[in-house]
């Protein structure tokens, strides 16, 4: 197509507003690589017309948006990558379980400011159907709120209330599939060839069978294999993840644009990140796993494209739990800027950080954190210690195997260890998704219950409780003090506990995550003046580093982290460096028993230079006796330079 007639198309009808006209600037800067990515998936030669349909659809999604948006559009773009600042620190919940719905959550918050909280991450809100929904993850609409949330109304009021108050939203995009509910598939199930072509629909087994010699099953025990059949259309449709979520069909243009206007629409409810969900699984190709294809990529690139020119101040988080160098790939190949995702889960690290609690040791978090390939410089990470699904033990055989251990021997331990295999593991999680052929399982439970507050509590074991708490604070410090936004699981911030009732619950009880998905305690919490309880030194020490953090650039994602070897197997150190005057050196021990570490190279980084530093979060001096540094168990440092 020529500029000719591409500028002709998007400047008829324009009314010609000053904003029209920065939008019809996004446009041009960017329709080169929106018309390249288009037609790298969608051949020009078939698809001419479908390209400019999307041109078409452009100024009017602009149109959609809303003018306060706008402006906030224009003024992020202005603040450059706001997203990297040291101030944002998030809250992971579920609406339900945490105060009843949408207005409940309104009145907490005064619970998120006085914690320290700024950047909220909801849990699907969107219409589902009843009974199973996979916890809203299969979805009858990407932007109706669900009645038992509340009201669009309600919804428009939260997020009034929480810009107010400066604090972001952050809501799940569903990319990859629908539920088996969503109109489209409904419209499908009646026979509509437009609509089962939305969908990967096969009238019989002879591509199913070949796609299934190399695809791996997400959910092995609720939902084996990738195809269901749906008797209604006499037909087999792609359903990776559970039976009732249907795969989007990507290489149909019609549906990249549908969903496209999906997402503005989402956009639209004034959400300040959009949580791209199951994005590594987006194009489908035989022979393969399926998983982080180069179209997938293209696909989530032109997603970000067009936003650009419509909703700018719209940033993207990549959920990608796949390996560290797969994930990467998502921030797009930008050396600075990426274009695809600006944040990206840092999945490595939580299931390391899991494995360093498990072994007491740091020597694969380490082998593993060096090789993580470099992101674009304008991307971030987002870090937590577990979020609302599984943990995987998505660790590289080769480095497990470099260490002396058998990856599948090391697997199988940390399932025992985890999963109340072991007597003496303090742990009380549950197996997820056991897979008896391959051995493989995934881990679930709640922070607390996997560090064995659960046990020590119900024991009654003071020690075993100390131990739990100081566990918690080490991993929370980690995520606080690691480059990226930390993000915290409701809950864990009172170390909750696992929540059983799920097994209860006929639309649950075969999805053992819902055990890691407590409700908030809110009696609990009005206790928190009880400074001794276990709950309240978890509270208070976690709402003490929350506010370090966001005093200081230091923690700002400048791309300032090294990481320190120290010889000792129990120990990390890692550093936030900021010049001769300015830094921050974390040190870990996630040892049983106190650790030692040589401190002359510390001092000669230029942490003593008036005298020994205080630990910023006991606010105690530390001692250094024949040169040597001694770190209780489980105690995390930070020293400020002096
Ligand atoms: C995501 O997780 C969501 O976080 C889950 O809650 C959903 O069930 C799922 O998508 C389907 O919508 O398999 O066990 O590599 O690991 O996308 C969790 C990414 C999952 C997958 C991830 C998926």
């Amino acid at each position: 197509m020529n500029q000719a007639a591409i500028h002709q198309l998007l400047t008829s009808g324009a009314k010609h507003k000053k904003e029209d006209s920065l939008f019809e600037l996004r446009l041009a800067t960017n329709l080169g690589i929106i018309q390249h990515l288009f037609f790298s998936l969608y051949p020009e030669e078939k698809y001419g017309s479908s390209f400019k349909k999307l041109l078409s659809l452009l100024p009017k999604l602009f149109a959609s948006r809303p003018d306060d948006l706008r402006q906030q559009d224009l003024s992020r773009i202005k603040s450059g990558n706001w997203y990297q600042s040291e101030k944002w620190v998030g809250m992971q919940l579920y609406v339900e379980h945490f105060n009843k719905d949408l207005k409940g959550l309104q009145e907490k918050i005064p619970y998120f400011k006085n914690l320290g909280i700024n950047f909220l991450h909801l849990m699907p809100i969107t219409k589902r159907p009843n009974g199973e929904n996979d916890g809203g993850y299969a979805v009858n609409s990407y932007h109706e709120v669900d009645k038992k949330y509340g009201t669009k109304k309600d919804l428009e009021n939260l997020t009034n209330a929480l810009r107010k108050e400066g604090i972001i939203l952050m809501l799940d995009f569903v990319v990859n599939h629908t539920s088996d509910e969503f109109p489209w598939a409904k419209k499908a199930k009646q026979g509509n060839k437009k609509y089962q072509r939305y969908y990967y629909t096969y009238e019989n087994r002879t591509i199913p069978n070949e796609f299934e010699k190399s695809l791996p099953e997400v959910f092995p025990e609720t939902s084996p294999g990738n195809y269901t059949f749906i008797p209604e259309m006499d037909q087999w449709v792609m359903t990776v993840f559970n039976d009732y979520q249907w795969d989007l069909n990507y290489t149909n243009p019609e549906v990249f644009m549908e969903m496209l206007a999906n997402l503005v629409k989402l956009a639209n409810l004034g959400v300040d990140m959009v949580r791209f969900d199951a994005l590594a699984f987006l194009w489908k190709k035989m022979g393969t796993i399926s998983q982080n294809l180069p179209e997938a990529h293209r696909v989530v690139s032109l997603f970000r494209m067009c936003l650009q020119v419509i909703a700018p101040g719209t940033i993207f988080l990549a959920e990608a739990i796949v390996a560290p160098k797969e994930i990467v790939k998502y921030f797009g190949e930008g050396v600075r800027r990426g274009n695809e995702c600006e944040v990206a889960y840092n999945a490595s690290l939580m299931a390391l950080l899991w494995n360093s609690i498990a072994t007491k040791k740091t020597i694969l978090l380490y082998k593993s954190l060096v090789s993580v390939p470099s992101k674009p410089k304008d991307g971030t990470w987002l870090n937590y210690v577990r979020c609302h699904d599984d943990i995987g033990l998505g660790y590289d055989d080769g480095f497990i195997w470099e260490i002396g251990w058998n990856p599948q021997q090391h697997r199988k331990f940390l399932l025992d260890y985890y999963c109340q295999r072991l007597d003496w593991s303090p742990s009380k999680g549950l197996m997820f998704m056991y897979n008896p052929k391959t051995g493989d399982g995934r881990i679930t439970g709640s922070t607390a219950s996997l560090l064995g507050l659960e046990k020590g509590i119900k024991k009654n074991d003071a020690e075993l409780t100390n131990e739990a708490i100081d566990k918690i604070i080490l991993l929370h410090a980690i995520i606080f003090s690691f480059a990226g936004i930390p993000i915290v699981y409701a809950g864990d911030e009172i170390g909750a506990l696992n929540d059983y009732s799920f097994l209860e619950d006929e639309a649950k009880k075969e999805d053992s995550r819902w055990v890691n998905r407590p409700q908030q305690d809110w009696d609990v919490i009005k206790g928190l003046k009880n400074t001794e309880s276990p709950q309240s030194k978890i509270f208070h020490v976690l709402k003490k580093l929350i506010s370090i953090r966001k005093a200081s650039s230091i923690f700002a994602d400048s791309d300032n982290t090294v990481l320190h070897h120290t010889g000792n197997d129990h120990i990390l150190v890692f550093e936030r460096t900021g010049g001769t005057q300015n830094g921050l050196l974390v040190v870990c021990n996630f040892d049983e028993k106190p650790q030692v570490i040589e401190a002359t190279w510390i001092m000669k980084l230029g942490y003593f230079t008036k005298g020994e530093p205080k630990d910023l979060i006991s606010d105690q001096k530390i001692t250094v006796q024949s040169g040597l540094l001694e770190v209780h168990p489980y105690q995390v440092l930070w020293l400020a330079k002096n």
